[in-house]
Protein backbone atom coordinates (compact mmCIF):
# COMPACT_ATOMS: atom_id res chain seq x y z
CA UNK A 1 0.00 0.00 0.00
CA UNK A 2 1.85 3.39 -1.05
CA UNK A 3 2.07 5.95 1.92
CA UNK A 4 -0.80 8.07 -0.12
CA UNK A 5 -3.51 5.67 0.76
CA UNK A 6 -1.84 4.59 3.80
CA UNK A 7 -1.88 7.96 5.86
CA UNK A 8 -5.53 8.54 5.02
CA UNK A 9 -6.70 4.85 6.35
CA UNK A 10 -4.49 5.47 10.04
CA UNK A 11 -5.95 8.68 10.54
CA UNK A 12 -9.50 7.46 10.11
CA UNK A 13 -8.31 4.20 12.20
CA UNK A 14 -6.77 6.55 14.73
CA UNK A 15 -10.09 8.48 14.94
CA UNK A 16 -12.16 5.58 15.30
CA UNK A 17 -9.66 3.70 18.04
CA UNK A 18 -6.81 6.57 19.69
CA UNK A 19 -9.44 9.51 20.28
CA UNK A 20 -12.16 7.18 22.33
CA UNK A 21 -9.07 6.48 24.89
CA UNK A 22 -8.05 10.07 27.72
CA UNK A 23 -5.40 11.53 26.67
CA UNK A 24 -5.59 13.60 29.91
CA UNK A 25 -2.31 13.02 32.87
CA UNK A 26 -3.27 10.87 35.64
CA UNK A 27 -2.56 13.42 38.81
CA UNK A 28 0.95 13.69 40.13
CA UNK A 29 -0.01 11.43 43.11
CA UNK A 30 -1.85 8.26 41.66
CA UNK A 31 -0.24 5.99 42.31
CA UNK A 32 0.15 2.86 39.77
CA UNK A 33 0.63 -0.95 40.53
CA UNK A 34 0.88 -4.70 40.30
CA UNK A 35 -0.76 -7.46 42.54
CA UNK A 36 -0.63 -11.05 43.31
CA UNK A 37 -1.89 -13.18 46.87
CA UNK A 38 0.20 -15.70 48.57
CA UNK A 39 -1.80 -18.98 47.78
CA UNK A 40 -1.46 -17.47 44.20
CA UNK A 41 2.15 -17.13 44.12
CA UNK A 42 4.24 -18.18 46.57
CA UNK A 43 4.69 -22.05 46.59
CA UNK A 44 6.58 -23.36 49.12
CA UNK A 45 3.47 -24.85 51.11
CA UNK A 46 4.91 -26.63 53.80
CA UNK A 47 8.63 -25.32 53.86
CA UNK A 48 10.06 -23.49 56.96
CA UNK A 49 6.74 -24.98 59.51
CA UNK A 50 4.34 -23.31 57.08
CA UNK A 51 0.96 -24.73 58.29
CA UNK A 52 -1.48 -26.10 56.07
CA UNK A 53 -4.45 -24.22 54.79
CA UNK A 54 -7.86 -24.72 53.11
CA UNK A 55 -6.22 -24.38 49.36
CA UNK A 56 -3.47 -26.59 50.21
CA UNK A 57 -6.00 -29.42 51.42
CA UNK A 58 -8.41 -28.42 48.79
CA UNK A 59 -6.25 -29.04 45.67
CA UNK A 60 -4.49 -32.23 47.27
CA UNK A 61 -8.06 -33.67 48.56
CA UNK A 62 -9.88 -33.11 44.91
CA UNK A 63 -6.67 -32.56 42.11
CA UNK A 64 -9.64 -33.38 39.90
CA UNK A 65 -11.75 -30.29 40.65
CA UNK A 66 -8.52 -28.16 39.19
CA UNK A 67 -8.87 -27.82 35.54
CA UNK A 68 -5.31 -28.74 35.11
CA UNK A 69 -5.11 -31.20 38.43
CA UNK A 70 -2.86 -28.71 39.54
CA UNK A 71 -1.67 -26.86 42.98
CA UNK A 72 0.27 -23.88 44.77
CA UNK A 73 2.65 -26.27 45.78
CA UNK A 74 4.94 -24.45 44.34
CA UNK A 75 3.22 -22.20 42.13
CA UNK A 76 5.79 -18.70 41.02
CA UNK A 77 7.94 -20.25 43.58
CA UNK A 78 7.95 -16.61 45.22
CA UNK A 79 8.69 -17.45 48.24
CA UNK A 80 12.09 -18.24 47.52
CA UNK A 81 11.91 -15.71 44.45
CA UNK A 82 10.39 -12.56 46.33
CA UNK A 83 13.82 -10.17 45.38
CA UNK A 84 13.28 -11.58 41.43
CA UNK A 85 10.34 -10.63 41.89
CA UNK A 86 10.83 -6.79 43.40
CA UNK A 87 13.41 -6.41 40.69
CA UNK A 88 10.36 -7.35 38.75
CA UNK A 89 8.53 -4.28 40.18
CA UNK A 90 11.35 -2.06 40.02
CA UNK A 91 11.66 -2.25 36.55
CA UNK A 92 8.40 -1.45 35.95
CA UNK A 93 8.37 1.62 38.27
CA UNK A 94 5.10 0.37 40.25
CA UNK A 95 4.24 2.93 43.06
CA UNK A 96 2.70 -0.12 44.90
CA UNK A 97 2.52 -3.67 45.09
CA UNK A 98 -0.58 -5.43 46.57
CA UNK A 99 0.47 -8.60 48.14
CA UNK A 100 -1.15 -10.69 50.62
CA UNK A 101 0.05 -12.96 53.89
CA UNK A 102 -0.81 -16.45 54.13
CA UNK A 103 -1.92 -16.87 57.43
CA UNK A 104 -0.73 -20.45 58.35
CA UNK A 105 2.47 -18.85 57.30
CA UNK A 106 2.58 -16.93 60.51
CA UNK A 107 0.45 -18.95 62.57
CA UNK A 108 0.38 -22.39 61.34
CA UNK A 109 -2.73 -23.48 63.53
CA UNK A 110 -4.29 -20.31 63.01
CA UNK A 111 -3.77 -18.92 66.58
CA UNK A 112 -1.70 -16.23 67.09
CA UNK A 113 -0.11 -17.20 69.94
CA UNK A 114 1.65 -19.73 68.16
CA UNK A 115 3.59 -18.25 65.84
CA UNK A 116 6.00 -19.60 62.91
CA UNK A 117 9.22 -17.30 63.29
CA UNK A 118 10.79 -18.10 59.60
CA UNK A 119 7.32 -16.81 58.25
CA UNK A 120 7.25 -13.76 60.05
CA UNK A 121 10.97 -13.72 58.65
CA UNK A 122 9.83 -14.53 54.94
CA UNK A 123 7.12 -11.33 55.11
CA UNK A 124 9.32 -8.64 56.97
CA UNK A 125 12.29 -9.57 54.32
CA UNK A 126 9.74 -8.89 51.36
CA UNK A 127 8.58 -5.70 53.25
CA UNK A 128 11.96 -4.23 53.71
CA UNK A 129 12.70 -5.19 50.35
CA UNK A 130 9.79 -3.29 49.00
CA UNK A 131 10.84 -0.09 51.10
CA UNK A 132 14.21 -0.33 50.34
CA UNK A 133 13.02 0.68 46.59
CA UNK A 134 10.80 2.81 47.03
CA UNK A 135 7.61 0.32 46.62
CA UNK A 136 4.23 0.96 48.47
CA UNK A 137 2.89 -2.14 50.15
CA UNK A 138 -1.05 -2.77 50.19
CA UNK A 139 -1.12 -5.52 52.57
CA UNK A 140 -4.35 -7.85 52.61
CA UNK A 141 -4.71 -9.87 55.53
CA UNK A 142 -6.93 -12.71 54.11
CA UNK A 143 -6.97 -13.92 50.69
CA UNK A 144 -8.79 -16.84 50.51
CA UNK A 145 -5.91 -18.67 52.55
CA UNK A 146 -7.95 -20.00 56.00
CA UNK A 147 -5.40 -22.61 58.29
CA UNK A 148 -6.95 -26.38 57.65
CA UNK A 149 -7.13 -26.10 61.68
CA UNK A 150 -9.58 -23.54 62.01
CA UNK A 151 -11.73 -24.75 58.95
CA UNK A 152 -11.94 -28.26 61.00
CA UNK A 153 -13.16 -26.30 63.61
CA UNK A 154 -15.93 -24.93 61.21
CA UNK A 155 -14.34 -21.70 59.49
CA UNK A 156 -16.16 -18.89 58.98
CA UNK A 157 -19.28 -20.49 60.64
CA UNK A 158 -17.69 -20.63 63.87
CA UNK A 159 -17.87 -17.53 65.54
CA UNK A 160 -15.09 -18.09 67.59
CA UNK A 161 -13.49 -17.04 64.62
CA UNK A 162 -13.75 -13.47 64.68
CA UNK A 163 -11.47 -13.25 67.68
CA UNK A 164 -9.01 -15.74 65.95
CA UNK A 165 -8.88 -13.23 62.90
CA UNK A 166 -8.26 -10.23 65.50
CA UNK A 167 -5.89 -11.74 67.35
CA UNK A 168 -4.15 -12.81 63.59
CA UNK A 169 -4.60 -9.36 62.79
CA UNK A 170 -2.92 -7.29 65.96
CA UNK A 171 0.31 -9.97 65.36
CA UNK A 172 0.59 -8.82 61.87
CA UNK A 173 -0.31 -4.86 62.43
CA UNK A 174 2.11 -5.57 65.84
CA UNK A 175 5.25 -7.51 63.32
CA UNK A 176 5.28 -5.84 59.83
CA UNK A 177 2.95 -2.75 60.58
CA UNK A 178 5.94 -0.52 60.55
CA UNK A 179 6.49 -1.03 57.01
CA UNK A 180 2.68 -1.02 55.76
CA UNK A 181 0.57 2.04 55.20
CA UNK A 182 -2.35 0.54 53.61
CA UNK A 183 -3.88 -2.90 54.94
CA UNK A 184 -6.57 -4.37 53.68
CA UNK A 185 -8.68 -6.88 56.06
CA UNK A 186 -10.33 -9.40 52.96
CA UNK A 187 -10.17 -9.90 49.67
CA UNK A 188 -13.55 -10.57 47.92
CA UNK A 189 -15.02 -11.62 50.72
CA UNK A 190 -18.86 -12.80 48.23
CA UNK A 191 -16.39 -15.17 47.12
CA UNK A 192 -14.66 -16.07 50.25
CA UNK A 193 -18.77 -16.72 51.11
CA UNK A 194 -20.74 -17.91 47.69
CA UNK A 195 -17.85 -19.90 46.26
CA UNK A 196 -16.72 -21.15 49.41
CA UNK A 197 -20.16 -21.75 51.14
CA UNK A 198 -23.04 -21.62 49.05
CA UNK A 199 -22.05 -23.37 46.17
CA UNK A 200 -19.31 -25.08 47.27
CA UNK A 201 -17.28 -24.28 43.91
CA UNK A 202 -13.68 -23.47 45.66
CA UNK A 203 -12.57 -24.11 49.00
CA UNK A 204 -13.60 -25.21 51.55
CA UNK A 205 -16.41 -26.49 49.21
CA UNK A 206 -19.03 -26.34 51.56
CA UNK A 207 -22.62 -26.35 49.40
CA UNK A 208 -25.44 -25.16 51.88
CA UNK A 209 -26.68 -22.21 49.63
CA UNK A 210 -29.01 -19.51 51.11
CA UNK A 211 -28.09 -20.05 54.76
CA UNK A 212 -24.13 -20.72 55.16
CA UNK A 213 -22.63 -18.17 53.00
CA UNK A 214 -24.90 -15.43 54.91
CA UNK A 215 -23.68 -17.05 58.22
CA UNK A 216 -19.74 -16.76 56.93
CA UNK A 217 -20.37 -13.21 56.19
CA UNK A 218 -21.78 -12.26 59.36
CA UNK A 219 -18.32 -13.49 60.90
CA UNK A 220 -16.40 -12.06 58.17
CA UNK A 221 -17.88 -8.65 58.63
CA UNK A 222 -17.55 -8.67 62.40
CA UNK A 223 -14.19 -9.93 62.06
CA UNK A 224 -13.01 -7.04 59.81
CA UNK A 225 -15.02 -4.33 62.22
CA UNK A 226 -12.68 -6.14 65.10
CA UNK A 227 -9.43 -5.50 62.96
CA UNK A 228 -10.04 -2.39 62.23
CA UNK A 229 -11.16 -1.38 65.73
CA UNK A 230 -7.76 -3.05 66.91
CA UNK A 231 -5.72 -1.04 64.53
CA UNK A 232 -7.39 2.17 65.29
CA UNK A 233 -7.05 1.65 69.33
CA UNK A 234 -3.74 0.07 69.17
CA UNK A 235 -1.64 0.77 66.09
CA UNK A 236 -3.19 4.04 64.16
CA UNK A 237 -1.15 6.52 66.12
CA UNK A 238 2.01 5.09 66.16
CA UNK A 239 1.69 3.54 62.70
CA UNK A 240 -0.66 6.14 60.82
CA UNK A 241 -1.67 3.58 58.48
CA UNK A 242 -5.15 3.33 56.62
CA UNK A 243 -6.99 -0.21 56.54
CA UNK A 244 -9.89 -1.08 54.68
CA UNK A 245 -11.14 -4.00 52.85
CA UNK A 246 -11.29 -5.11 49.40
CA UNK A 247 -15.09 -5.92 47.51
CA UNK A 248 -15.92 -7.63 44.47
CA UNK A 249 -18.29 -6.56 41.90
CA UNK A 250 -19.45 -6.73 38.42
CA UNK A 251 -21.49 -3.67 37.35
CA UNK A 252 -25.06 -4.59 37.04
CA UNK A 253 -26.16 -2.68 34.26
CA UNK A 254 -30.13 -2.52 34.15
CA UNK A 255 -30.94 -5.02 30.18
CA UNK A 256 -33.66 -1.98 29.81
CA UNK A 257 -34.76 1.39 30.12
CA UNK A 258 -37.51 0.52 31.92
CA UNK A 259 -38.51 1.50 35.75
CA UNK A 260 -38.48 -2.49 36.48
CA UNK A 261 -35.23 -3.64 34.71
CA UNK A 262 -33.31 -0.38 36.92
CA UNK A 263 -35.10 -1.83 40.24
CA UNK A 264 -33.56 -4.87 39.45
CA UNK A 265 -30.12 -3.74 38.77
CA UNK A 266 -29.83 -1.56 41.79
CA UNK A 267 -31.19 -5.04 43.77
CA UNK A 268 -28.83 -6.88 42.63
CA UNK A 269 -25.77 -4.23 43.47
CA UNK A 270 -27.07 -4.44 46.96
CA UNK A 271 -27.06 -8.25 47.01
CA UNK A 272 -23.28 -8.33 45.70
CA UNK A 273 -21.74 -4.63 46.89
CA UNK A 274 -24.35 -3.88 49.57
CA UNK A 275 -23.96 -6.71 51.09
CA UNK A 276 -20.51 -5.63 52.56
CA UNK A 277 -20.22 -2.01 51.91
CA UNK A 278 -23.81 -1.12 53.31
CA UNK A 279 -22.53 -2.68 56.24
CA UNK A 280 -19.11 -1.33 56.61
CA UNK A 281 -20.28 1.74 55.62
CA UNK A 282 -23.95 2.45 57.11
CA UNK A 283 -23.70 -0.20 59.90
CA UNK A 284 -26.46 -2.76 58.38
CA UNK A 285 -27.46 -4.88 55.52
CA UNK A 286 -28.81 -2.88 52.66
CA UNK A 287 -32.96 -2.69 53.73
CA UNK A 288 -33.50 -5.03 50.68
CA UNK A 289 -31.43 -7.91 51.60
CA UNK A 290 -33.41 -7.11 55.07
CA UNK A 291 -37.09 -7.21 53.45
CA UNK A 292 -36.37 -10.08 50.74
CA UNK A 293 -34.71 -12.54 53.02
CA UNK A 294 -36.88 -12.41 55.70
CA UNK A 295 -40.04 -12.65 53.59
CA UNK A 296 -38.77 -15.75 51.47
CA UNK A 297 -37.18 -17.52 54.81
CA UNK A 298 -41.29 -16.98 56.44
CA UNK A 299 -42.44 -18.06 53.27
CA UNK A 300 -39.83 -21.47 53.16
CA UNK A 301 -40.96 -21.97 56.80
CA UNK A 302 -38.12 -20.71 58.70
CA UNK A 303 -38.85 -19.18 62.26
CA UNK A 304 -36.33 -16.31 61.71
CA UNK A 305 -34.77 -14.53 58.64
CA UNK A 306 -32.07 -16.39 57.19
CA UNK A 307 -30.01 -13.45 57.11
CA UNK A 308 -28.24 -13.39 60.74
CA UNK A 309 -29.54 -9.86 62.88
CA UNK A 310 -26.35 -7.43 64.02
CA UNK A 311 -27.46 -6.61 67.23
CA UNK A 312 -27.80 -2.15 67.72
CA UNK A 313 -24.26 -2.72 69.61
CA UNK A 314 -22.51 -4.10 66.93
CA UNK A 315 -24.19 -1.97 64.16
CA UNK A 316 -22.39 0.65 66.23
CA UNK A 317 -19.17 -1.52 66.32
CA UNK A 318 -19.22 -2.02 62.36
CA UNK A 319 -20.59 1.35 60.67
CA UNK A 320 -17.64 3.10 59.89
CA UNK A 321 -14.64 0.88 59.92
CA UNK A 322 -13.24 1.96 56.83
CA UNK A 323 -10.25 4.32 56.18
CA UNK A 324 -10.87 4.38 52.26
CA UNK A 325 -12.15 1.22 50.11
CA UNK A 326 -10.57 -1.62 47.80
CA UNK A 327 -12.69 -1.94 44.78
CA UNK A 328 -11.82 -5.04 42.27
CA UNK A 329 -13.15 -4.69 39.16
CA UNK A 330 -13.28 -6.62 36.03
CA UNK A 331 -15.96 -6.88 34.07
CA UNK A 332 -20.29 -6.31 34.24
CA UNK A 333 -23.37 -8.25 33.65
CA UNK A 334 -26.80 -7.02 32.39
CA UNK A 335 -29.64 -7.49 34.72
CA UNK A 336 -33.57 -7.96 34.05
CA UNK A 337 -36.60 -7.93 36.68
CA UNK A 338 -37.67 -11.33 36.61
CA UNK A 339 -41.23 -13.45 38.17
CA UNK A 340 -40.63 -14.28 41.67
CA UNK A 341 -38.28 -17.47 41.88
CA UNK A 342 -40.46 -20.20 43.51
CA UNK A 343 -40.33 -21.24 47.37
CA UNK A 344 -38.45 -24.48 47.50
CA UNK A 345 -35.04 -24.74 48.38
CA UNK A 346 -33.42 -21.23 49.77
CA UNK A 347 -30.62 -19.88 47.97
CA UNK A 348 -28.65 -16.57 47.53
CA UNK A 349 -29.67 -16.36 44.06
CA UNK A 350 -33.27 -16.49 44.79
CA UNK A 351 -33.26 -14.39 47.17
CA UNK A 352 -31.79 -11.78 44.71
CA UNK A 353 -35.07 -12.73 42.72
CA UNK A 354 -33.54 -11.03 39.91
CA UNK A 355 -32.05 -11.99 36.40
CA UNK A 356 -28.40 -11.79 35.37
CA UNK A 357 -27.17 -12.23 31.78
CA UNK A 358 -24.25 -10.86 29.67
CA UNK A 359 -24.38 -9.75 25.96
CA UNK A 360 -23.48 -11.49 23.15
CA UNK A 361 -21.66 -8.30 21.56
CA UNK A 362 -18.89 -8.02 25.02
CA UNK A 363 -15.55 -9.17 23.43
CA UNK A 364 -14.76 -12.53 25.49
CA UNK A 365 -11.15 -13.31 27.53
CA UNK A 366 -9.81 -16.68 28.58
CA UNK A 367 -12.00 -16.57 31.33
CA UNK A 368 -15.46 -17.45 31.05
CA UNK A 369 -17.23 -15.23 33.01
CA UNK A 370 -14.67 -11.90 31.91
CA UNK A 371 -16.10 -10.42 29.38
CA UNK A 372 -14.18 -6.91 28.08
CA UNK A 373 -16.44 -4.00 29.52
CA UNK A 374 -14.17 -1.31 29.89
CA UNK A 375 -17.58 1.57 30.20
CA UNK A 376 -18.55 -0.65 33.16
CA UNK A 377 -15.46 0.84 35.34
CA UNK A 378 -16.45 4.68 35.36
CA UNK A 379 -20.30 3.40 35.67
CA UNK A 380 -18.65 1.00 38.90
CA UNK A 381 -16.70 3.85 40.14
CA UNK A 382 -19.11 6.70 40.28
CA UNK A 383 -22.20 4.48 41.45
CA UNK A 384 -19.79 3.55 44.66
CA UNK A 385 -18.96 7.02 44.77
CA UNK A 386 -22.31 8.28 45.20
CA UNK A 387 -23.47 5.51 47.36
CA UNK A 388 -20.90 5.14 50.37
CA UNK A 389 -20.42 9.34 50.77
CA UNK A 390 -17.49 9.93 48.23
CA UNK A 391 -14.92 7.48 49.92
CA UNK A 392 -11.13 7.33 49.05
CA UNK A 393 -10.76 4.38 46.40
CA UNK A 394 -8.08 2.35 44.85
CA UNK A 395 -8.65 -0.13 42.31
CA UNK A 396 -7.37 -2.55 43.42
CA UNK A 397 -7.57 -5.39 41.09
CA UNK A 398 -8.42 -4.95 37.66
CA UNK A 399 -7.21 -7.44 34.42
CA UNK A 400 -7.71 -9.54 31.73
CA UNK A 401 -6.92 -13.89 31.05
CA UNK A 402 -4.94 -15.43 27.64
CA UNK A 403 -4.43 -18.48 27.28
CA UNK A 404 -0.73 -18.16 27.06
CA UNK A 405 0.16 -18.77 23.53
CA UNK A 406 1.31 -15.64 22.93
CA UNK A 407 3.80 -12.68 24.65
CA UNK A 408 2.44 -10.53 22.19
CA UNK A 409 -0.73 -9.74 24.54
CA UNK A 410 -2.73 -7.11 22.77
CA UNK A 411 -5.75 -8.13 24.81
CA UNK A 412 -4.18 -7.38 27.74
CA UNK A 413 -2.26 -3.84 26.66
CA UNK A 414 -5.82 -2.50 24.81
CA UNK A 415 -7.73 -4.18 28.28
CA UNK A 416 -5.65 -1.48 30.30
CA UNK A 417 -5.83 1.04 27.94
CA UNK A 418 -9.42 1.05 27.77
CA UNK A 419 -10.44 0.29 31.00
CA UNK A 420 -7.77 3.08 32.54
CA UNK A 421 -9.24 5.82 30.23
CA UNK A 422 -12.82 5.11 31.37
CA UNK A 423 -11.26 5.27 35.11
CA UNK A 424 -9.62 8.97 34.00
CA UNK A 425 -12.96 9.59 33.14
CA UNK A 426 -14.27 8.61 36.19
CA UNK A 427 -11.58 10.85 38.05
CA UNK A 428 -13.33 14.02 36.13
CA UNK A 429 -16.81 13.01 37.57
CA UNK A 430 -15.46 13.84 40.65
CA UNK A 431 -14.81 9.87 41.95
CA UNK A 432 -11.97 9.76 44.54
CA UNK A 433 -9.86 7.24 42.86
CA UNK A 434 -6.33 7.31 43.62
CA UNK A 435 -4.70 4.36 42.40
CA UNK A 436 -4.95 1.39 40.16
CA UNK A 437 -3.63 -1.91 40.46
CA UNK A 438 -2.98 -4.21 37.77
CA UNK A 439 -3.99 -8.13 38.16
CA UNK A 440 -1.60 -9.56 37.85
CA UNK A 441 2.52 -8.87 38.16
CA UNK A 442 2.61 -12.22 36.61
CA UNK A 443 0.97 -15.69 35.79
CA UNK A 444 0.02 -17.62 38.53
CA UNK A 445 -2.21 -20.30 40.23
CA UNK A 446 -6.10 -19.09 38.95
CA UNK A 447 -7.63 -21.31 41.96
CA UNK A 448 -10.05 -23.85 39.77
CA UNK A 449 -8.19 -23.04 36.49
CA UNK A 450 -5.18 -24.13 37.72
CA UNK A 451 -2.35 -22.41 35.54
CA UNK A 452 -4.62 -22.70 32.23
CA UNK A 453 -5.83 -19.09 32.51
CA UNK A 454 -2.73 -16.13 32.63
CA UNK A 455 -3.21 -12.75 34.13
CA UNK A 456 0.19 -11.48 34.46
CA UNK A 457 1.90 -8.79 32.88
CA UNK A 458 4.85 -11.36 33.07
CA UNK A 459 4.94 -14.96 31.65
CA UNK A 460 5.70 -17.57 34.04
CA UNK A 461 7.41 -20.77 32.75
CA UNK A 462 5.40 -23.90 35.13
CA UNK A 463 7.71 -26.15 33.36
CA UNK A 464 10.70 -25.08 34.40
CA UNK A 465 11.74 -25.70 38.34
CA UNK A 466 13.22 -22.38 38.18
CA UNK A 467 9.99 -20.60 36.99
CA UNK A 468 11.42 -18.23 35.02
CA UNK A 469 9.67 -15.19 34.39
CA UNK A 470 9.33 -13.39 30.66
CA UNK A 471 8.09 -10.10 30.13
CA UNK A 472 4.64 -9.84 27.58
CA UNK A 473 4.16 -6.80 25.51
CA UNK A 474 1.93 -5.48 28.17
CA UNK A 475 4.78 -4.95 30.60
CA UNK A 476 6.01 -2.23 27.85
CA UNK A 477 2.70 -0.52 27.88
CA UNK A 478 2.11 -0.42 31.50
CA UNK A 479 6.00 0.87 32.27
CA UNK A 480 4.93 3.70 29.49
CA UNK A 481 1.98 4.57 31.00
CA UNK A 482 3.57 4.53 34.69
CA UNK A 483 6.58 6.50 33.45
CA UNK A 484 4.17 9.17 31.59
CA UNK A 485 1.24 9.50 33.75
CA UNK A 486 -0.69 8.78 29.86
CA UNK A 487 -2.36 6.52 28.16
CA UNK A 488 -1.60 7.67 24.61
CA UNK A 489 1.44 9.48 22.89
CA UNK A 490 0.92 12.99 23.96
CA UNK A 491 -1.44 13.69 26.91
CA UNK A 492 -2.60 17.60 27.92
CA UNK A 493 -2.25 18.79 31.53
CA UNK A 494 -5.92 17.92 33.12
C1 LIG B 1 -10.11 -12.15 41.72
O1 LIG B 1 -11.33 -12.80 41.69
C2 LIG B 1 -9.26 -12.73 42.81
O2 LIG B 1 -9.10 -11.82 43.87
C3 LIG B 1 -7.92 -13.17 42.32
O3 LIG B 1 -7.33 -13.99 43.28
C4 LIG B 1 -8.08 -13.87 41.00
O4 LIG B 1 -6.90 -14.46 40.56
C5 LIG B 1 -8.53 -12.82 40.00
O5 LIG B 1 -9.68 -12.17 40.43
C6 LIG B 1 -8.79 -13.35 38.60
O6 LIG B 1 -9.87 -14.24 38.62
O7 LIG B 1 -15.41 -19.77 36.81
O8 LIG B 1 -17.63 -18.95 36.35
O9 LIG B 1 -17.21 -20.19 38.39
C7 LIG B 1 -12.27 -12.28 40.77
C8 LIG B 1 -13.60 -12.90 41.01
C9 LIG B 1 -14.28 -15.11 41.43
C10 LIG B 1 -14.18 -14.28 39.22
C11 LIG B 1 -14.38 -16.52 40.88
C12 LIG B 1 -14.28 -15.68 38.69
C13 LIG B 1 -15.19 -17.83 39.07
C14 LIG B 1 -16.38 -17.76 38.17
N1 LIG B 1 -13.59 -14.25 40.50
N2 LIG B 1 -15.04 -16.49 39.61
S1 LIG B 1 -16.68 -19.29 37.37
Amino acid sequence: MSSKTLLPLMLILGICFADDVSNKLFPDDFMFGTATAAYQVEGAWNEDGKGENIWDNYTHAHPDLVADHTNGDVACDSYHKYKEDVALLKDLGVQHYRLSISWSRVAPTGQASLVNQPGLTYYRNLLQELRDNNIEPMVTLYHWDLPQALQDQGGWLNDSIVDRFGDYARLAFDIFGDNVQYWFTFNEPKQTCLLGYEYGAMAPGIKEPGISSYKCVHNVLRAHAKAWHIYDEEFRATQNGKLGIVIDSNWFEPGSDSEEDQTAAETKRQFVFGWFANAIFNGDYPEVMKTRIAERSAKEGFSASRLPEFTDEEIAYIKGTHDFLGVNFYTSSLVNATSEPAIDTPSWDKDGGVLEYVSPDWPSSASSWLKVTPWGIRKQLNWVSQTYGSPDIVITENGVSEDGSSLNDTIRVDYYRDYLSNLRDAIDDGVKVFGYTAWSLMDNFEWMQGYSEKFGLYSVDFTDPDRPRTPKASVEYFKKIISTRCLVDTCVES
